[in-house]
């Protein structure tokens, strides 16, 4: 049993036209004209894959060339003329784990256009997906979110196996740890500490400042300006001491740059009571609090933003003046096409020159960001296995020094908060829910090597 995979992306051939010596018809004009695109199209069915691509009008065959090297120097020579623009490659004289490229031409009469695109497939087993543990691949700590409330039975089964990090999706914000004026509640806070603890997963504590989970009775804080800062400075204190030595980590600050044209600080309560410098104060109580732990500024679209990247390196610099931060989390909610790798690479890029520790914090990757699918087909399931695979390539050559965390938002499908968030479905993470891993997670230990 064999399925095919697409391993990469298209690779242009520039589009020249075909110059014949002699007179062409308007016909013969047209046919060379254009010049067939092709698609990574699979097909995972036993009997092959399918390459296709555009049509060129008025071509009466293509010329198919499939190889086992990018320069096309040896060619399987029984796919040749094609009156239609598909071909189901029969697999069955290909080998699993290879790599075969393919390239189209049209031609019409003696009229030869030019190549199209290149295509690399990879052939791949059907067999299941390999379950080797995340945590034993990766020499860096791969991270998945908890809830108190799911800390046995196969999320725990799994999180033991894979995980050697974990970050509490929601008990660990200010709306849950301080629902009330002088009450704490760290109920939900001490399982996921004793869990921790009791099964040596280092723990990131997310997140002491949001504007998304700030109590209501903060957010209307009754009081002077000097008593809201009084209270903050109180409750980061309490909640940082509780947890010292057992939190390694915290995001002390989340998500303070604003979206909008110039990326300035959000505006939130925070921010309103105790001015831009709010950031700066809120990171020397928790740095005052446990100098030995970690203390991060996390954010989303940091790469897809260059803008908002500028915005909060801007941050970071400011912090650093004074040793106040350690490392930047980039959130990754990213999707199948993109940001790109270039712009994954200049978080990577800006967060070490500054001597930071890089934790990618919080990756999910859309499959079915245009709402386009009602199931997560073969062939998008392929690209976003190719997505994980880039992202953890990424982090993976990350030098040693500055790698903190890669962190995953969420262990199956159906429980991701991007459902609800977007409203469609989705399948965002790398296990199904009945917990077998998808090809998400192959592409996760992929790009391990
Ligand atoms: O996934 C989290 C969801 O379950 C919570 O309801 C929500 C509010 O606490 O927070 C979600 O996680 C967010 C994270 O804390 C910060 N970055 C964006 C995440 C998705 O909203």
């Amino acid at each position: 049993m064999k399925k095919i995979k697409i391993k990469q992306a298209l690779v242009l051939i520039c589009i020249s036209l075909f110059a014949l010596s002699c007179s062409k018809s308007d016909d013969e004009v047209e046919v060379i004209a254009g010049v067939p695109t092709a698609y990574s199209a699979v097909n995972l069915t036993d009997s092959g894959f399918t390459a296709n691509w555009t049509r060129v009008y008025r071509a009466d065959k293509y010329l198919v060339d499939v190889s086992t090297t990018a320069d096309f120097s040896t060619l399987i020579p029984s796919y040749n003329e094609l009156a239609v623009n598909a071909l189901t490659l029969d697999i069955s004289g290909l080998n699993a784990g290879a790599t075969y490229y393919y390239r189209v031409r049209a031609v019409r009469g003696a009229l030869i256009s030019v190549y199209s695109n290149v295509i690399a497939t990879e052939i791949i087993s059907t067999g299941p997906e390999p379950t080797t543990a995340l945590k034993e691949a990766a020499n860096f700590k791969v991270g998945m979110i908890v809830r108190s409330t799911a800390l046995t039975g196969q999320t725990s089964d799994i999180i033991l196996r894979e995980f050697d990090n974990i970050t509490s999706e929601y008990e660990m914000k200010m709306d849950k740890m301080y629902p009330s004026k002088g009450t704490y509640d760290f109920t939900a806070v001490d399982k996921i500490v004793k869990y921790a603890t009791d099964n040596k997963l280092n723990l990131h504590g997310h997140a002491l400042i949001w504007h998304n989970a700030t109590p209501d009775w903060v957010k209307n804080f009754t009081g002077t300006d000097a008593e809201f800062e009084i209270m903050v400075k109180e409750y980061i204190t309490t909640v940082v001491t509780r947890y010292k030595g057992k939190v390694k980590s915290w995001d002390v600050v989340n998500e303070a740059v604003d979206d909008g044209s110039g990326n300035p600080l959000r505006n939130s309560v925070f921010k309103q009571k105790m001015g831009d410098d709010y950031i700066k104060k809120c990171y020397q109580w928790a740095r005052a609090a446990d100098p030995d732990c970690k203390l991060f500024y996390n954010d989303y679209n940091f790469a897809s933003s260059t803008t908002k990247r500028a915005a909060i390196f801007k941050i970071a610099d400011a912090l650093k003046v004074d040793n106040l931060i350690d490392g930047l989390g980039a959130q990754m909610h990213i999707s199948y096409k993109g940001p790109a790798a270039s712009e994954i690479q200049a978080v990577v890029d800006g967060t070490v020159s500054r001597k930071l520790l890089m934790h990618f914090s919080e990756l999910d990757i859309q499959a079915n960001p245009d709402n386009d699918l009602k199931v997560l087909t073969p062939e998008r399931a392929i690209l976003q296995k190719n997505k994980y695979k880039e992202v953890v390539k990424i982090f993976n050559s990350i030098p040693t020094a500055n790698q903190y965390a890669l962190t995953v938002w969420g262990m199956r499908d159906s429980e991701s908060w991007l459902l609800d968030f977007w409203g469609h479905i989705d399948w965002p993470l790398m296990y199904n829910n009945d917990y077998s891993v998808k090809k998400a997670h192959t592409g996760f230990l992929e790009g391990l090597k």
